[in-house]
Parts: structure tokens; sequence; C-alpha cells
């Protein structure tokens, strides 16, 4: 079932759910199951509490890409956890999620 959110049409692969960073600093929670986390223009500083390397997305749109990638234990849990700075202003950070060698491993 295609779901169409603002210029992005999507067709979610079987059970997978839309977190969507909207407007303003959002933290977004997938949940149990497959995920896609969509970002874009005015996204804001986002976090998300939960990304799983294997089941879940991240997806950007209106063209932002990632300007910049750091590790750093943003919530002070002990854990070094992922943040993308976007070309836009904004940043996405993924909390738990360290030491990757290729960023683009969160977008496929
Ligand atoms: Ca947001
Ligand atoms: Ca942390």
């Amino acid at each position: 079932m295609p779901l169409v959110c603002g210029d992005l049409t999507l067709v979610l692969v079987c059970s997978m759910s839309l977190m969507a960073g909207g407007t303003g600093d959002d933290v977004l929670t997938g949940g149990l199951g497959d995920d896609l986390f969509v970002f874009g223009a005015n996204t804001g500083n986002d976090t998300v509490t939960d990304f799983d390397l294997v089941d879940d997305i991240l997806v950007l749109e209106d063209g932002v890409t990632v300007s910049g990638t750091s590790e750093q234990d943003a919530n002070g849990d002990g854990t070094l956890d992922t943040i993308l700075a976007l070309d836009n202003g904004g940043s996405v950070t993924i909390l738990g999620v360290n030491g990757l060698t290729d960023t683009n491993d969160l977008f496929v």
C-alpha cells in the first residue's frame, strides 16, 4: 500500500512502520519491527532512540544530505551515539549506534 507523505511516496515493505521527524526537535522511537525514519528540510535536531542497523532505515527527503558525522555520548548513558549533521543545519542523533564504518549502512 503506497503511503504518501508530503511529496514523498513510499511503498512500505511488509510490516515496516514510518516515523517522520517533522518540524522542530523530535524524539523518535520505532519500537519492535522494521522502521523507516524520515527526515526532511525542516527536521530540526532529532533523536532516534532505538535504531536497529539490521531492520531500520533512515531516509532523507527534500534533497537533504549528510554533511558530517561524529560520535559522542549524547544522552550520557555511557554508550557512544552517532550524530549526523545535515546540510540544512539540522541533525539526527542515533542513540546506541557507534563504530559505523560506512554511514550508508544507515540508509539501506
Ligand atoms: Ca524534527
Ligand atoms: Ca549514549
